[in-house]
């Protein structure tokens, strides 16, 4: 084995380090540790963050967002409330730490917005449409194929007053999204239920999902939703319900969906700890969405939904050649000594 396969064997091990447990982020975040070989943690260490100018490379155009940050007592380092539809790098400059000199490390592109479990990506294509004649339609969608919690979706839709129709159409133009609308002077009412394979898309949802762990093991602080509504639409709001093992009993979180063009170009994050109700997101078995009440001539867009957390990137302090040359010399020297024996 050479010089270089024992820096990277060591590397190996050592980057395996869980980072130690912070409290809830400000979602989208990156966190992490500064750790050195054969010690744990080390603070002091100054981290910048750099957004990406589109190109995902390290380069000139990338800028630096807000102020540098500086590892903790025990190594712990975050940058919290980015931009979800950003990508960024985490660069440790070049600086002295202790007495030892270390050039600058820069991790890879990071995309602290997206999703780590997927619940819906809106990529098949359903429809229900309800009017004042039909005034509850209905539809539930099987999909193995596709990104689906659960395998199924279920539409329901609800003409509450008004004239005219309301509507719930997925990837309905060719685009992978989720449309809301009402026409001109209709309150209407849409629920998006993911609860398993039932064939039923009732609003008492089905428990189906299996006791399914949102957060994965801890990874998870929220959900993330990309989405839109156009101005008519303003201060409408989308309710986020997960069930565990009664389907009466639910926790809800509010979203106001963000003023756009009425495209899916905004995002909202829900954090977990703002879920109100008996239902943890540890052990669910059905999600709904609801959307429309109040609002008339609703025409919102809803791109992919998913739990996600803070992103981890953790560095490593790697001594420069002179101090390592000396560190490799005493591990050779260990070696020929076992060979020895
Ligand atoms: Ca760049
Ligand atoms: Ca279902
Ligand atoms: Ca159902």
């Amino acid at each position: 084995m050479t010089r270089k396969h024992w820096v990277a064997a060591i590397a190996v091990t050592l980057a395996g380090v869980v980072a130690p447990l912070h409290a809830a982020a400000i979602l989208p975040a990156i966190q992490g540790t500064v750790s050195q070989l054969g010690s744990g943690g080390v603070s002091g260490v100054t981290l910048n963050l750099y957004e990406d100018d589109g190109d995902g490379i390290f380069n000139a155009g990338d800028t630096m967002v807000g102020s540098a940050a500086v590892s903790a007592g025990d190594g712990s380092y975050m940058f919290e409330g980015l931009n979800g539809t950003a990508s960024y790098f985490v660069e440790r400059p070049a600086q002295t730490v202790g007495s030892i000199f270390h050039s600058a490390q820069v991790s890879s592109l990071i995309t602290p917005g997206a999703p780590n479990l997927i619940i819906d990506n809106f990529d098949n294509n359903q429809g229900v449409t309800a009017d004042t004649y039909t005034p509850i339609a209905t539809s539930t969608l099987s999909d193995p194929l596709a990104v689906v919690l659960g395998v199924e979706r279920d539409m329901y839709v609800r003409l509450v007053s008004g004239v005219g129709q309301v509507g719930l159409r997925s990837n309905a133009f060719g685009v992978a999204v989720l449309q809301y609308d009402t026409t001109s002077g209709v309150v209407g009412h849409g629920i998006i239920t993911w609860d398993g394979v039932d064939m039923s898309a009732s609003p008492t949802p089905s428990l189906g999902l299996g006791n399914l762990d949102l957060t994965q093991g801890g990874l998870n602080e929220g959900i993330v939703f990309n989405l839109g509504i156009d101005a008519t639409g303003a201060g409408d709001q989308l309710h986020f319900r997960i069930f565990g093992d009664d389907a009466s009993v639910y926790s809800e979180g509010i979203v106001t969906i963000p003023i756009t063009d009425g495209t899916a170009s905004g995002t909202a994050y829900l954090p977990f700890s703002s879920l109100v109700g008996p239902v943890t997101p540890d052990s669910v078995n059905a999600i709904q969405l609801i959307m429309g009440d109040g609002a008339k001539s609703v025409d919102a867009q809803f791109d992919q939904i998913g739990a996600l957390g803070p992103k981890t990137q953790n560095f490593e302090l790697i001594p420069e050649p002179a101090s390592l040359t000396l560190a490799l010399s005493a591990l050779l020297g260990l070696l020929g000594l076992r060979r020895k024996a």
